[in-house]
C-alpha cells in the first residue's frame, strides 16, 4: 500500500513537472514521502494572460500600467485562487496572498495539498519558487575617517563641484524607495525626510531601525552635512521607507515580494502617483541559473514590473566576489541597475560580486556600474556615524546620482537614466563594459555634463 502511494505521489510530481516548472529545492520536498503533511509556503508563479507592449514607459503613464498589471494578475490568477479558496474549505490552516506587481500568489498549505493544487492549476502555472531567506548585504565595520567636508564617496562623484555649479541640484522633492532593515528617521542628517513607512516585520507604525544597515544606506542617499561631514548625494529628496529585514538582516521571499509591491504604489490607489522614482535595494540572496529563464523568476518578475511603472531598480550586485557568476538576485536580473563597490583607488573590491549573470536566456554583463563601497561613512542610529564597506554601500551612491537625474527631469523612464549614468561613467579595468565594474565608476560631475552640455 505504502509503494502505490508512493508510486501515486510520485505520478502526480511528474505529471505537473511536465509543464511546471518547480525549483529543485521544493522538487526534494515534494518527493519526500514523510514530508506530505508538512507545512511550507511556496511562490506560485502564474503564467502572464494581459500582453502589456513592451518599450519604456514614463512614470506619468503610472497609472495605466499599474491598472493593466493589476488587470493582468486578476484574469491569470482567477483559476488558482478558486482552487486555492476549495482547498481552504476543507482545511482552514491554508493561506494566501495574491500579488499583482509580480504576478505571483504566495501559498502556504500542506505538502500534499500545494501539490494538489499545482495538479488542479498547472496550465495556469510558469513556475513554483521556494520561500526562501534573502538578507541585506553584510557589511565591514571600518576605521572611523577624519573629518572632512565631504565623504570620500561624495568626492569620487565630484558633488563639490557640481555643488559649486548649482547648489540647488540636490535631488529636491524626489522621492525615493528603500527597502531594507529600516531607518532612524530623527538622526540629525535625517529628519524630516521619511515621507511614508511601513514595516513588514513587527507592523510597528513609526519608523524605526533595529539593525543599522537602513538608516546607514539612507545617510549615504540623502543625508545632511550636520556633522561637518556632508555624506549624502541628494540631501533633498524624500525617502519611503519599507522595512523587510529584521533585527538580523533577513526577509522572506513572499515579504519581499509584498513589499515590492507596496513600494509601487504606497497609498494603494492606482489614481494617485505617488510611487518613488527610485528604490534602493541593498540585499539579495541566490544568483541567476543557467537552466532559469529570468521571466519566471518572482524577483525578475517584481523588478520588470517596476520598470514597467516608470520606476528605477538599483541593486547592489552582493558581496560574494571576486570570483566570475557571483552577481546574486535580484542584482542579477536582466532589467536591474546593479551595482559593484570600489575603493577610494577606484580599485574594484574583492568582496564585490562579478557578472556574467548566466541566464536559460543568455549570459549578460553584470555589474551595470560601480560606485564607492569600501569604508564609507554614513549615519547609524541614534545619532551616530560609522563607516561601512559593502555593495550595500555603493547602491545608495548610485541611487543618489539618479535621484538628482530625475530632478533635471521628473518624467524620464528608466532606460534614458541607465544610459545618463553608464555615459558619464569613467571606464575602468578592461577597456568598456566589463563584469568587474560594468560601464565604470559613476560620476555626476560627467553625468550632469552629458544633461546640461557644459
Ligand atoms: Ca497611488
Ligand atoms: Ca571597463
Amino acid at each position: 500500500m505504502k509503494f502505490l502511494i508512493f508510486i501515486l505521489s510520485f505520478l502526480i510530481t511528474h505529471a505537473a513537472l511536465a509543464s511546471v516548472n518547480i525549483h529543485p529545492v521544493l522538487m526534494q520536498q515534494f518527493q519526500n514521502e514523510s514530508l506530505q503533511n508538512k507545512y511550507l509556503a511556496v511562490i506560485l508563479v502564474v503564467k502572464n494572460k494581459v500582453q502589456i507592449p513592451q518599450r519604456m514607459y514614463l512614470p506619468s503613464e503610472r497609472p495605466f500600467v499599474e491598472a493593466k498589471l493589476m488587470q493582468n494578475a486578476e484574469l491569470s490568477q482567477q483559476k488558482v485562487l478558486s482552487v486555492i479558496n476549495s482547498a481552504i474549505q476543507t482545511d482552514s490552516k491554508v493561506q494566501y496572498k495574491s500579488l499583482w506587481l509580480s504576478n505571483t500568489c504566495a501559498l502556504y498549505a500542506s505538502i500534499k495539498d500545494i501539490k494538489k493544487i499545482i495538479d488542479a492549476t498547472k496550465s495556469e502555472l510558469a513556475a513554483v519558487y521556494p520561500n526562501e531567506r534573502a538578507h541585506v548585504f553584510p557589511v565591514v565595520i571600518s576605521r572611523e575617517p577624519m573629518a572632512e567636508p565631504f565623504t570620500y564617496g561624495l568626492n569620487k562623484l565630484r558633488m563639490p563641484e557640481v555643488w559649486r555649479k548649482n547648489k540647488n541640484l540636490v535631488g529636491t522633492n524626489i522621492k525615493v524607495g528603500i527597502l531594507d532593515t529600516g531607518i532612524d528617521a530623527e538622526h540629525p542628517d535625517l529628519t524630516g525626510k521619511t515621507i511614508a513607512f511601513k514595516d513588514f516585520v513587527n507592523a510597528k507604525p513609526a519608523p524605526y531601525d533595529d539593525h543599522s544597515h537602513g538608516t546607514h544606506v539612507a545617510g549615504t542617499i540623502s543625508g545632511g552635512a550636520k556633522s561637518g561631514t556632508a555624506i549624502g548625494v541628494a540631501p533633498g529628496a524624500k525617502l519611503i521607507v519599507g522595512k523587510v529585514f529584521s533585527a538580523q538582516g533577513s526577509g522572506s521571499t513572499a515579504k519581499i515580494l509584498e513589499a515590492m509591491q507596496w513600494i509601487s504604489d504606497p497609498d494603494s490607489n492606482p489614481q494617485t502617483n505617488d510611487a518613488p522614482a527610485l528604490v534602493s535595494n541593498s540585499w539579495g540572496g541566490g544568483n541567476p541559473s543557467a537552466g532559469m529563464d529570468p521571466s519566471e523568476n518572482p524577483y525578475c518578475r517584481a523588478v520588470d514590473g517596476w520598470v514597467k511603472l516608470g520606476i528605477l531598480p538599483v541593486f547592489a550586485a552582493g558581496n560574494s566576489g571576486s570570483g566570475a557568476k557571483t552577481v546574486n538576485l535580484p542584482g542579477g536580473c536582466p532589467a536591474a541597475l546593479t551595482v559593484g563597490a570600489t575603493d577610494s583607488n577606484d580599485q574594484i573590491a574583492s568582496f564585490s560580486s562579478r557578472g556574467p549573470a548566466v541566464w536559460k536566456t543568455g549570459s549578460m554583463i553584470k555589474p551595470t556600474v560601480s560606485a564607492p563601497g569600501v569604508a564609507v561613512l554614513s549615519s547609524v542610529p541614534g545619532g551616530k556615524y560609522k563607516s561601512y564597506s559593502g555593495t550595500s554601500m555603493a547602491t545608495p551612491h548610485t541611487a543618489g546620482l539618479a535621484t538628482l537625474v530625475y530632478q533635471t527631469n521628473p518624467n524620464i523612464n528608466v532606460e534614458a537614466v541607465t544610459k545618463l549614468l553608464t555615459t558619464g561613467a569613467v571606464d575602468l579595468g578592461a577597456q568598456g563594459n566589463d563584469n568587474d565594474y560594468g560601464f565604470g565608476r559613476i560620476d555626476a560631475l560627467n553625468t550632469l555634463k552629458v544633461i546640461f552640455g557644459n
